[in-house]
């Protein structure tokens, strides 16, 4: 159909997070992530990608297509968020908002109704961020880049308004 079509160009560039100013280095995506002391070192360290590729679609129904996503402490990650949607951003838009652990995140996306202008994230509710995507429509996507916070389950969510309780997940580092 026209999704193709449709794909945003200059919004998809990367956002990268905003920690520690690694952000503009491109190396050569070669040596492999070591696991560290993993029970299961002897199978699993070798087959890690350094980068984990990653995609979420949201839709015209509020859904995500997944409820758990998995990486691997050390990986970067590359992922990408589809509104495979049609109807507008404006009355169906998407983000994807990773969370502090610790943030609650009906609390969040409460806090962030009315805050358009900075993509559906309040200015005191940064803080609690670790990284998202900018807020997209039908037919568009967006990518980020980022390295994986520590081992631990981390809530996902879409802060559209009136989201969040179809919209969320965990993501999981291990
Ligand atoms: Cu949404």
């Amino acid at each position: 159909m026209i999704k193709l079509g449709l794909v945003v160009g200059g919004l998809g560039l990367v956002l990268m997070s905003c920690g520690g100013g690694s952000g503009g280095e491109q190396q050569p995506e070669t040596k492999k992530v070591q696991l560290q002391s993993g029970p299961e070192e002897t199978t699993k360290s070798a087959d890690i990608p350094e980068v984990a590729e990653l995609t979420i679609e949201g839709n015209d129904q509020m859904k995500f297509n997944t409820k758990r996503m998995k990486v691997y402490e050390g990986q970067k990650v590359k992922l990408t968020l589809k509104n495979v949607g049609e109807l507008p951003v404006e009355s169906m838009g998407h983000n994807w908002v990773l969370l502090k652990k610790g943030t609650d995140k009906n609390a969040f996306a409460e806090a962030s109704i009315g805050a358009k202008e900075t993509g559906y994230i309040a200015p005191d509710q940064m803080e609690n961020v670790i990284v998202n995507t900018n807020t997209i429509g039908g037919g568009e996507e967006v990518t980020i880049e980022f390295d994986t916070p520590a081992k631990g389950s981390y809530d996902f969510i879409c802060s559209f308004p009136g989201h969040v309780g179809m919209m969320s997940g965990k993501f999981v580092v291990q």
